[in-house]
């Protein structure tokens, strides 16, 4: 069985998490939760980057990172293709998830920052990052209306940024700015794998 090491707090796990579901290949993974942090971890033997999420295959083979895993289950999931394969298509996808993952990104390194001691932290990066986000929720508002209307790795990156926002950086409070993204994101976060894989409260 395939296993994939992630957390319940991780957003980058929580693409993947949303993927397996969506594609009903959920019941072919043994989940095993793991703190990347953690020193004694085993993910290390798996992903020489320490990262999570890392889907690890019947024949030990690793696959990372998530953008490279949600592609992979496009090959073992026969259903659904969450990477649509007529390239201008297979690039709008491509373009949300880098936006997406984006936000993550800028997002996580501010939480992270948070957790260093305060003389280390960097207030000209804090602001770059928050600017970034700013940016970035503005561009999605402008082109919330070229998501597919098939759900793709476009609307399940979004789905995962704008859930890890909420959890990490409420204070960012995007909805008034970014009304359609917030209508969009509130519909989207009814579906099965999102409620499955919210943070916890
Ligand atoms: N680009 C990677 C990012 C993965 C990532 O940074 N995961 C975080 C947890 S949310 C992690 O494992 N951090 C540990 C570290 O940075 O050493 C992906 O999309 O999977």
């Amino acid at each position: 069985m395939m296993k994939l090491f992630y957390s319940n707090t991780s957003p980058y796990s929580r693409k993947v998490r949303i993927a397996l579901l969506e594609k009903g290949l959920d019941s072919q993974v043994e989940y095993v939760l793991c703190n990347p942090f953690d020193a004694a971890t085993e993910l290390k033997s798996h992903n020489p980057l320490g990262k999570i999420p890392t889907l690890v295959l019947d024949d030990g083979c690793a696959v990372y990172d998530s953008p490279v895993i949600c592609e992979y289950l496009d090959v073992i999931g026969p259903n659904i293709k969450i990477v649509p394969a007529g390239s201008n298509a297979r690039l709008l996808v491509q373009m949300w998830q880098a936006l997406a993952d984006g936000i993550i990104d800028a997002s996580y390194n501010i939480v992270m920052e948070g957790r260093r001691s305060k003389a280390e932290q960097s207030e000209n990066w804090r602001d770059r990052w928050q600017q970034s986000i700013k940016n970035s929720l503005d561009h999605v508002e402008q082109q919330i209306k070229t998501l597919p209307n098939d759900i793709t790795i476009a609307q399940i990156s979004l789905g995962a940024a704008l859930g890890y926002l909420d959890f990490r950086l409420p204070y960012v409070d995007w909805r008034n700015a970014h009304p359609e993204t917030a209508v969009w994101f509130d519909r989207f976060a009814q579906r099965a794998s999102m409620v499955k894989t919210a943070p916890p409260e």
